[in-house]
């Protein structure tokens, strides 16, 4: 049994009717799960919007399906209640977030919800933005439908973690990724490039970084992989990449790399006194150099990741090395670690990954190809996401929260 503490953090206790917290089925979860991963199809073509996925399903086979595929048109949930049609009518849909509740730039979704006729609605957790956050319980609940709140919390929050920070005002997010060997290695030597995890795994971290304004790695890590750090697995292509940040106290990137060939900017953040000939051809190559604090080893990476929000890059994700990633840990600057684990072993010579495994509480651990994910989420983004939920829940919302 996996650690599900950030899981039933967020479940409902003491629901008026139908299941208690403990009761959720096996179908529940499978569901919920299919309706998350289905979100995952519009990651990087959502704006600022969340990404969702629904499931409208009768005895537990699922009728349709939809996702939210871009910002400004159909919402997931009406999406899948169009491809249902009449068989909506009485079934159950799981969606990955609450449903809205208000007129944006398309109508709610509750209305659809409630004219269809469905009798149940499963969710996740709240949604955190205000125009929302528990007015779609209310009026589901209003109209006669049970709407049960809690499966899969910790998944679909850490699907969406970006988007509860933005919403929530939180700072910014810092995602760790991290691919290693089943030996716990991230390459065979020091210096060398190795190809760690499987395509599907690949893939999966494309539309991560899709999720993301920057991909944070160290002066290392750019020496030996000259990694593209783009999302060119992804079809259809994200309206966006995010921005190649390399943590540099020597300027030791080259003005020359994947990056600017690609007419990509970058930043390089370095240590006060960066050497002006170096500092000139970075920025004639697209780049630009923001100067930072140094610690023990280069520049402070939580004054980086100050300095990144304040050029408007909130939503840092870091792909290595392990020194960086060991000293966001150490500091505890993180939210989210994504890792990776493939069935290969690299032998005692290998580099390895500090630490050799997810930091944290453990909030899924699912196989993605031949490879093993495990996510775990920082106390820093649990906090304060439990605090605000329960508020919210406390202020005329549904019933939400233990103690
Ligand atoms: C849902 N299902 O698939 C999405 C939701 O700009 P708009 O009109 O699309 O509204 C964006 C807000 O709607 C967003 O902040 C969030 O509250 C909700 N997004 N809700 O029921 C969806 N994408
Ligand atoms: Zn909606």
């Amino acid at each position: 049994m996996l650690h599900d503490y950030p899981n039933s953090i967020l479940t409902p206790r003491g629901r008026p009717a139908g299941a208690s917290v403990d009761s959720w089925t096996e179908s529940d979860h499978a569901l919920m799960r299919t309706a998350a991963g289905l979100a995952w199809s519009g990651a990087g073509r959502t704006g600022t919007n969340p990404i969702v996925g629904s499931v409208v399903s009768r005895d537990g086979r699922i009728i349709a399906t939809g996702f939210h595929g871009e910002k400004g048109i159909a919402h997931a949930e009406v999406v899948a209640l169009d491809a249902a049609g009449e068989a909506a009518r009485g079934a159950t849909l799981y969606a990955s977030l609450e449903p809205c509740a208000h007129h944006g730039r398309t109508p709610p979704c509750t209305d659809r919800i409630i004219a269809a006729g469905v009798a149940r609605v499963v969710i996740p957790a709240l949604d955190p933005d205000e125009r929302v956050n528990g007015r779609g319980v209310a009026l589901l609940r209003a109209a006669g439908i049970q709407v049960d709140i809690g499966c899969e919390a910790g998944s679909a929050i850490l699907d969406n973690l970006g988007y509860y920070h933005d919403r929530l005002g939180l700072p910014s997010l810092v995602t760790i990724k991290m691919a290693l060997s089943g030996d716990g290695m991230v390459a065979r030597a020091p210096g060398r490039r190795d190809t760690v995890t499987g395509e599907a795994a690949r893939t999966q971290v494309h539309a991560l970084r899709a999720l993301h304004d920057a991909v944070l790695v160290g002066i290392e890590t750019l020496l030996a992989d000259a990694p593209r750090l783009d999302c060119r697995l992804l079809n259809p292509a994200p309206d966006r990449i995010p921005v190649p940040v390399v943590l540099d106290s020597h300027l030791r990137t080259p003005a020359e790399n994947a990056w600017s060939r690609a007419g990509r900017p970058f930043i390089v953040v370095t240590v006060p006194g960066p050497a002006a000939d170096r500092v000139r051809a970075i920025e004639a190559r697209g780049g630009r150099v923001f100067t930072c604090t140094p610690s023990t080893h280069g520049p402070d990476v939580g004054a980086a990741v100050a300095a990144l929000a304040a050029a408007g890059l909130r939503r840092i994700l870091v792909e290595g090395g392990p020194r960086v990633v060991a000293s966001l840990v150490a500091t505890g600057c993180w939210d989210a670690a994504w890792y990776y684990r493939a069935p290969v072993v690299f032998g005692p010579g290998g580099v390895p990954a500090t630490p050799a495994a997810a930091p944290g509480d453990v909030v899924d651990r699912v196989r993605v190809g031949d490879d093993e994910r495990v996510r775990s989420i920082g106390a820093r983004p649990l906090a304060e996401i439990a605090a605000r939920v329960r508020m919210a829940a406390g202020n005329g919302g549904p019933e939400c929260l233990p103690d």
